[in-house]
C-alpha cells in the first residue's frame, strides 16, 4: 500500500479545484490531539530564547497553546483579523502553480494531517504542526505577511518564466530555513526550523553550518538539500528588510542570476558576508544517516 495513504488519512478525500479539503475537526482522535499537545509542548521549550520575537508574540496573540489540534477556520479567524491571512486545509502538496496562487490571494496552505507517532521527531512532507507552528505565527507579522503575499505572486511570474528552481531556492533559505539577527543575537524564523527541536539548536549553535548574510541573487544560486539539516543558514536584519529586497528586486533579479553558475550547499565564495564559517563536521560525518 501506498505509504502515503497509510500516514495520511486525508488523502483521498473530496477535493475543490484549489486543492483545498474539509479539515473535518471534530475526526481528529485523542490521540492525534495527544500528539499535537506533546509536539507543541517540546517545541514551545526548545524555542525559547531560540525563537524571533514576532513568532513568539504571535504564539499569543493567536492563542496557539497545547490544548488540542487548532480548528483552522477559527484560527483564521483571528490571523484574518491582523493581517488579512487565513488558513486552508489540504491533504498533500499543492501543485506549484495553486500554491502560488493560494499565497497571493493571502490564502496558507496548511496539511491537515499529523505525522504519524513513528515520525514524531522528523518527517519531510508538511503536516500540521509543521504548517501552524512552524509557518502561521509569521503571518501575523505584517512585514512577514507582505512578503508571503509577494513570494506568492513572485512565484507566479517565476513560473512563466520558466525559473521557480531560483524562487523555490529563496524560499528555502528563507521561509522554511531562515535566521533573524536580532538585539539578543541570532534567532530562528524559517519554518522547518521552528517545526524540528533538533534543528532549532542545531541551526544557532553547531559549530558545523556556515551562517551567511542573506543577499537574493545569493539564495536563488545556492542548491538546498531536503532530507537533512542545512549546510548553510542565511540570516537576514528584519522582516522588512527581506520584503525590501525581494518585492524591489523580484522584477529583474531572474534575469540577473540567469545562467549565473550555481553554489552547492556548502559553499562559501568570496563576495559571501560571512558571520560563520562552518566546521562542516556533521556532514563530513555523513549527517543524519551517520
Ligand atoms: N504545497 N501544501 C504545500 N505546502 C508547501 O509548502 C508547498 C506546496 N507546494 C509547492 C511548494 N511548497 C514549493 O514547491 C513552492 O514554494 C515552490
Ligand atoms: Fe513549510
Amino acid at each position: 500500500m501506498d505509504t502515503a495513504f497509510v500516514k495520511n488519512r486525508y488523502h483521498g478525500a473530496p477535493r475543490a479545484a484549489d486543492f483545498t479539503i474539509d479539515q473535518a475537526w471534530e475526526t481528529y482522535s485523542a490521540e492525534e490531539h495527544d500528539r499535537w499537545d506533546r509536539l507543541f509542548r517540546r517545541q514551545r521549550e526548545v524555542t525559547k530564547g531560540r525563537a524571533c520575537e514576532a513568532a513568539l508574540k504571535a504564539m499569543n496573540t493567536l492563542e496557539l497553546s497545547p490544548s488540542g489540534i487548532p480548528h483552522m477556520g477559527r484560527l483564521s479567524d483571528r490571523l484574518e483579523a491582523l493581517t488579512g491571512w487565513r488558513i486552508v486545509p489540504v491533504a498533500e502538496l499543492v501543485p506549484d502553480d495553486l500554491f502560488f496562487n493560494h499565497l497571493a490571494n493571502r490564502r496558507f496552505p496548511a496539511g491537515a494531517f499529523i505525522r504519524p507517532e513513528a515520525e514524531f521527531d522528523y518527517l519531510q512532507e508538511p503536516d500540521i504542526f509543521h504548517d501552524i507552528f512552524g509557518h502561521v505565527p509569521l503571518l501575523a507579522d505584517p512585514a512577514f505577511a507582505d512578503f508571503m503575499e509577494a513570494y506568492g505572486k513572485g512565484g507566479q511570474r517565476a513560473m512563466r518564466l520558466g525559473q521557480l528552481h531560483n524562487l523555490a531556492r529563496l524560499y528555502w533559505y528563507t521561509v522554511e530555513f531562515g535566521l533573524i539577527r536580532e538585539a539578543g543575537g541570532l534567532r530562528i524564523y524559517g519554518a522547518g526550523i521552528m517545526s524540528s527541536p533538533e534543528e532549532t539548536v542545531f541551526a544557532l549553535e553547531d559549530a558545523s553550518p556556515n551562517r551567511i548574510g542573506f543577499d537574493v541573487k545569493r539564495l536563488m544560486r545556492t542548491k538546498y538539500i531536503i532530507d537533512d539539516f542545512q549546510q548553510t543558514y542565511f540570516v537576514i536584519d528584519s522582516f522588512e528588510a527581506l520584503l525590501e529586497a525581494c518585492y524591489k528586486d523580484f522584477g529583474n533579479v531572474y534575469a540577473e542570476v540567469k545562467g549565473e553558475p550555481d553554489f552547492e550547499a556548502h559553499d562559501v565564495s568570496p563576495e559571501d558576508r560571512v558571520i560563520t564559517r562552518g566546521t562542516l563536521d556533521y556532514f563530513r560525518a555523513g549527517g543524519r544517516k551517520g
